[in-house]
């Protein structure tokens, strides 16, 4: 399979992680995102993937977008070991923790819509910044909360095993220090990223440790 992203990109940071969990080799395709060069804007990306978005998973002769489509297709193509547990009910929680953070969260505070806010909104860096954190506070306190009573050790958002929930957190929490967010307000979310980053999925997975990495 072949994964199109980027190392900072918090989305491919979750698609990475599952494919490492479930040991399926890969290779990167790398997308620069930064301005000017922004590959993603390219014809031949956006005949990929139209919204100009990464990650764009490619398996065979096929075209999966969507981060969280990609996953839920990698759990049903290879489902060990699984990411979502195995009951109706607690399938609906974790899926209900990663859209939180995947669709409450992160698409507040993605590139585009920071960029936005600069141009042509004409906010200044100190604003950007203000809008990043207010977006990452509102959706961690509640996810701090759901963590206290859904963890099942403390290690795990969900459960006591990794889940499509942890797959989402870390990248989440990951681009939320590069931010400088204080996230010392959170400190059930705060353990159970400490414990899953020293994983080999998730460490693999890190931005720090792709090819683009800088
Ligand atoms: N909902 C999409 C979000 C994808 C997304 O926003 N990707 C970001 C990187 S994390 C991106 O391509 N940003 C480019 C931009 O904002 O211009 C998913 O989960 O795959």
């Amino acid at each position: 399979m072949r994964l199109y992203g980027y190392f900072r990109s918090s989305a491919t940071y979750r698609v990475r992680i599952a494919l490492n969990v479930k040991s399926i080799a890969w290779k990167p395709v790398l997308i620069d995102l930064r301005a000017p060069t922004s590959a993603q804007n390219t014809p031949e990306f956006r005949a990929l993937n139209p919204s100009g978005l990464i990650p764009v998973l490619i398996d065979g002769a096929q075209v999966v977008t969507q981060s969280l489509a990609i996953i839920e297709y990698l759990e049903e193509t290879h489902p060990q070991p699984p990411l979502l547990p195995g009951t109706p009910l607690a399938r609906a929680r974790v899926r209900a923790l990663a859209l939180a953070i995947a669709c409450d969260i992160h698409p507040l505070d993605n590139l585009r819509v920071l960029n936005y806010l600069r141009n042509p909104l004409g906010h200044d860096d100190a604003t950007v910044n203000a809008w990043y954190a207010h977006w990452i506070a509102a959706g961690f306190r509640a996810l701090e909360k759901e963590a206290q009573h859904l963890s099942g050790d403390g290690r795990h958002l969900y459960g006591t095993a990794v889940t499509l929930a942890d797959v989402c957190l870390v990248p989440q929490m990951a681009n939320a220090r590069r931010f400088n967010c204080d996230v010392t307000a959170y400190p059930t979310l705060c353990s159970i990223c400490a414990h899953l980053e020293t994983l080999p999925a998730f460490a693999g997975a890190a931005p720090q440790a792709q090819p683009d990495a800088h």
